[in-house]
């Protein structure tokens, strides 16, 4: 059964920087996903750790955390059915070097993990990043977002532009 979902989208820095925002976007907003909750803001590196807490200690984390630390970001909260698992399809898988075409990934970028260390970046730069599960999606939500910041249809702060 399809189930009403709210996810957790942060575009990184990457895209940010190389103007890709809006040709972001719109690949959630043509297959009828519906944006709920939005921001453009510096993140710092304490909320970052939070967020990235499952890969702390691991020999990519401090690069990760450098790579987004104090650089623009944008913060999306998106609603749908089964928004989930529906956005992370979008996304496509983590490496990009092995994203399919079609999936946001595979179209606006090619690192591999084997290069990702002599990249620019530093780290993996893939764009995106997306909440893999339920649990992950409302942690990641209160962690970005004030709850009265997000446009749900029963937040009586916002305008009822839902159908
Ligand atoms: P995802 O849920 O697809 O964003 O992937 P993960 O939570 O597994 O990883 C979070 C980020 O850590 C990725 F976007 C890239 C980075 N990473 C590495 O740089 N090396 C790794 O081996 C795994 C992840």
């Amino acid at each position: 059964m399809a189930t009403l979902e709210t996810s957790f989208v942060l575009l990184k820095p990457d895209a940010v920087q190389r103007g890709l925002v809006g040709q972001i976007i719109s690949r959630f907003e043509g297959c009828g996903l519906r944006i709920v909750g939005m921001k453009m803001l510096a993140a710092d590196k304490e909320t970052l750790e939070q967020h990235y807490a499952e890969h702390k200690g691991k020999g990519f984390f401090p690069s990760l955390i450098e790579f987004m630390n104090n650089k623009t970001v944008v913060i999306l909260a998106i609603e749908g059915a089964n928004a989930i698992s529906n956005i992370r399809k979008l996304v496509g898988s983590t490496e990009p070097a092995g994203a399919a075409p079609g999936t946001i990934r595979g179209d606006f970028c090619h690192m591999s993990y084997a290069r990702s260390d002599n990249a620019p970046a530093g780290t993996l730069a893939n764009v995106i990043h997306a909440s893999d599960g339920s649990e992950s999606a409302n942690r990641e939500l209160s962690l970005w977002f004030e709850e009265q910041d997000i446009c749900h249809i029963n937040n009586p702060r916002c305008d009822q532009f839902f159908m």
